[in-house]
């Protein structure tokens, strides 16, 4: 039976870690996958991870089964992290999930479940596991047009008219903040322009949110998903815990509907624990619990966000110098949308031969659409990097 599986084509992303670790080369540069990492190259562990995982490691006393849909003190911590004060937990059904991954799946399956005529309005270009994960769902996938190459910022005149197109019974896929893979967000008067097309249209969203805090701040961060939330009778939000807690191998995330009144909320939070069983019947405990505490210490939580604040203030550093540095050496600003995107990532822009020839002959890797992260820079690789670009030809 086996023997009939089709090879499956590989992550292009998930691929380039080990071609990274194959390179012999000794100046190499891993701007690759969407992993933050410090200075030295290191993804750390957060200083309130440590201490709420020495405080679960002296407390805990039982490992039986926890709550199929997540405990409410995670859900609530996190949708108080998301919407702030704007949270209705009498309208908001919370499923915690196998990391934001495993939001968005349960979101996707949740909202076939509401519409087995289902289609999903996805930015062009989207991170790839959107529709990778809608394609093996059958769920049919229509693009809009996001990203201006000339400009390197949002096409919002394209992205208007397309996602005007989505009805009633569609969803519309935002990234909440730090486009993955453009670095090209939405501004808050854009996101309120988004929300008027909502409106009129009857189309759900669905707010992809899995880098609160790496891109003007954690409120910041979450102002486009707050005031759709606002707006927006019926929002589906995926939020991952992997990037802002950095604990990506513990699969944290979670899936919050909101509704607009109680009774479909029930019938929300009824079908949400019914997915999670027939998937995996209960999520991840401990990911979730490490969250719940640090949210819900006034200590840790202060402590984590400072921790937060350095990562994103030294993102922020690198953006700058790097389009610096590329204005210095290429004597124009056509660079400096490299300082003005947020997040981890920027798409470059760069031919994919280009791509392949800052890999080959000077050891730079990025993903084949020019994507690249930005947390793997540091001041002594920016100059490499930089030179790397406009010799060729960028
Ligand atoms: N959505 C986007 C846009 C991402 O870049 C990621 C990356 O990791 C995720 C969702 C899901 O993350 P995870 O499943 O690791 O929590
Ligand atoms: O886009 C990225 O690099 C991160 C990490 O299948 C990632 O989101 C990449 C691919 C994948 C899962 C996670």
């Amino acid at each position: 039976m086996l023997g009939n599986l089709k090879p499956q084509a590989p992550d292009k992303i998930l691929a380039l870690i080990g071609e990274f670790r194959a390179d012999p080369r000794q100046g190499k540069i891993d701007l690759g996958v969407g992993v933050y990492k410090d200075a030295t190259g290191h993804t750390p562990i957060m200083r309130a991870v440590l201490e709420a995982e020495k405080r679960m490691l002296e407390n805990e006393t039982t490992k039986t089964y926890a709550g199929l849909a997540g405990e409410p003190e995670f859900q609530r911590a996190m949708g108080e992290l998301i919407l702030g004060a704007g949270l209705k937990p009498e309208t908001t059904a919370a499923l915690a999930t196998v990391g934001g991954t495993g939001a968005i799946r349960q979101a996707l399956e949740l909202a076939r479940m509401a519409n087995p005529e289902l289609r999903v309005f996805v930015s062009d270009p989207t991170w790839p596991n959107h529709v990778s994960i809608m394609n093996f769902m059958g769920v049919p996938v229509v693009t809009y047009r996001y990203f201006d190459a000339e400009t390197r910022g949002v096409a919002f005149d394209a992205m208007k008219q397309d996602i005007s197109a989505a009805k009633k019974g569609d969803v519309v896929l935002l990234h909440g903040c730090c486009h993955n893979p453009t670095g090209a967000n939405l501004t808050l008067d854009q996101w309120a322009e988004v929300a008027s097309i909502l409106e009129k249209t009857g189309a759900t969203p669905l707010i992809d949110l899995a880098y609160q805090g790496f891109g003007d701040g954690l409120e910041e961060d979450a102002a486009g998903t707050r005031l759709i939330a606002s707006r927006i009778p019926e929002v589906l939000i995926a939020a991952s815990c992997s990037k802002n807690f950095g604990i990506y191998r513990e699969r944290t995330g979670c899936l919050l509907a909101l509704c607009d009144n109680p009774a479909t909320k029930e019938l929300a939070q009824g079908a949400m624990a019914f997915l999670n069983r027939q998937t995996y019947s209960f999520p991840p405990f401990h990911g979730a619990k490490v969250v719940a505490t640090i949210l819900n210490d006034a200590g840790l939580r202060a402590d984590w966000q400072a921790e937060l604040e350095e990562v994103r203030g030294g993102m922020l550093r690198l953006r700058e110098q790097l389009a610096t540095e590329l204005r210095d050496l290429a004597g124009s600003d056509r660079f400096g949308f490299l300082a003005e995107h947020r997040g981890m990532f920027s798409r470059l822009g760069a031919s994919p031969e280009q791509v392949a020839r800052m890999k080959e002959e000077f050891g730079i890797y990025m993903v084949g659409d020019s994507r690249l992260n930005i947390a793997g820079l540091n001041e002594a690789t920016i100059p490499v990097l930089a030179r790397a670009i406009i010799e060729a030809g960028v």
